[in-house]
């Protein structure tokens, strides 16, 4: 049998082409091709001599990791629409660990980004699945449209297997990963001892601390049953997301200082708490919590106001079925969604939005990470809910037990 040989580059040349169209969607695709090489070319004609087969970095262009590709224009303008982009896929090696600390980054640099963008070609069937995965994880939610699709296109697909250690405490950081399904234990050692402090459970994501705050990983994650994740790389997620965080700071710096329940935390402390918040917004009559699901987020009213309704049966109807009662109404500042993550129940009530209303999130790791010294303050409050409810309803009332 005659043996073929590809010639070295000839794949990531064409899978590059093969994205440039996806992403641009061109009438004619011979125009399209003439153009996209045309711009290679000379592209690589002003970074570099070095011949296009021998290598997929052939073009000169400053590589952050040998598995990215590059990207780049002949003005370095990334945003003009007729300008294309050029982008070379390099295709990825998973669990790669890189080295933390080459790169310094200052997130309130404002300086023009002209680093090389790592893009990961996916099928439209992973898209779709990394779409999905992506909705609503908080860090993504203040970005705005090209940014969230730099974000995707840099993310790449790793499978897990049962007891696979994803990140192992101490390690430095590579990727910050989106949970797509499969279960993870979060295990912290101290003095010698490994314990378990949470679990993932087919949502959230996890990775973000090493690479926002350049320290080494703070916790071991382990699969505990297979799994799909999504990765994004340090050097994609410190250009986009870190640098979106100091717009966020800016952002929600003055609204967080006045929210009464952290008024106890150090500025620090409360900055941290803006680094992992996402805001999310609902319309009037929305839906925020839902009595009896599972809880995983913990919420702070930007603006708007929130009702907080129950489900009960009178004792002397109990017909009345499952009639929504309200019990309490929070505003700008109040926080909500704190009783089920204290007491690892299912959500005591339902919260809809009256008119537009605006969150700060946090999802449950953060918050039993973060809110550990405003802990007696929500306890104390939720001491009161019981003896709220009777001054309000007096004995007359029945609670449906969530799970009903
Ligand atoms: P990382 O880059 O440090 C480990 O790598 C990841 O585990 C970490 O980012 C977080 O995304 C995630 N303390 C520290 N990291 C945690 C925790 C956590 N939970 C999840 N991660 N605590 C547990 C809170 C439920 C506090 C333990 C004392
Ligand atoms: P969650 O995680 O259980 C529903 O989700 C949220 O409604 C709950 O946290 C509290 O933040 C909020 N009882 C129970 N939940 C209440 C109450 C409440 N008020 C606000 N929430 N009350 C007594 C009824 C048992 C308060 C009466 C004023």
């Amino acid at each position: 049998m005659s043996h073929i040989q590809i010639p070295p580059g000839l794949t990531e040349l064409l899978q590059g082409y093969t994205v440039e169209v996806l992403r641009k969607q061109p009438p004619d695709l011979v125009d399209f091709a003439v153009d996209y090489f045309t711009r290679l070319r000379e592209a690589r004609a002003q970074t570099s001599s070095v011949p296009l087969a021998a290598t997929t970095t052939a073009f000169g262009l400053k590589t952050p990791e040998p598995d990215s590709i590059p990207v780049t224009d002949e003005n370095g303008d990334t945003e003009s629409e007729d300008e294309e982009d050029l982008e070379i896929p390099i295709p990825n090696r998973f669990n790669r660990r890189v080295s933390v600390c080459a790169e310094t980054y200052n997130p309130d640099d404002e300086e023009e980004d002209t680093d090389p963008r790592v893009v990961h070609p996916k099928t439209d069937e992973q898209r779709c699945r990394l779409q999905e995965a992506c909705k609503d994880i908080l860090l993504f939610k203040n970005l705005d449209q090209e940014q969230l699709s730099q974000v995707l296109d840099a993310m790449f697909e790793r499978l897990v297997k049962v007891d696979e250690h994803v990140i192992d405490q101490g390690d430095d950081g590579d990727n910050f990963y989106v949970i797509e399904r499969g279960t993870y234990d979060i295990l912290v050692t101290k003095d010698n001892q490994t314990r378990s402090v949470g679990q993932y459970d087919n949502r959230g994501s996890f990775g973000e601390l090493a690479l926002m705050y350049n320290t080494p990983r703070a916790a071991t994650i382990v699969a505990t049953s297979e799994g799909s994740l999504w990765g994004l790389d340090r050097v994609t997620f410190r250009r986009i997301i870190v640098k979106n965080n100091a717009k966020k700071r800016r952002m929600f710096e003055s609204f967080i200082e006045s929210v009464p329940l952290l008024k106890s935390l150090e500025v620090s402390e409360r900055m941290k708490i803006v680094d992992v918040i996402g805001e999310k917004s609902y319309k009037d009559g929305e839906r925020i919590i839902a009595q009896g699901d599972k809880a995983d987020s913990f919420y702070i009213i930007e603006s708007g106001e929130v009702s907080i309704l129950i489900k009960s049966k009178t004792k002397t109807n109990k017909d009345a079925g499952n009639q929504e009662v309200e019990i309490a109404r929070c505003h700008k500042g109040q926080y909500f969604g704190e009783l089920a993550l204290v007491t690892n129940k299912p959500r005591a009530a339902s919260a809809y939005a009256i008119g537009d209303v605006k969150c700060l999130v946090m999802d449950v790791q953060a918050f039993e990470r973060l809110l550990g010294p405003c802990m007696d303050i929500m306890k104390r409050n939720i001491s009161h809910y019981e003896e709220q409810l009777v001054k309000m309803f007096g004995s007359n009332m029945d609670l449906v037990d969530p799970g009903e």
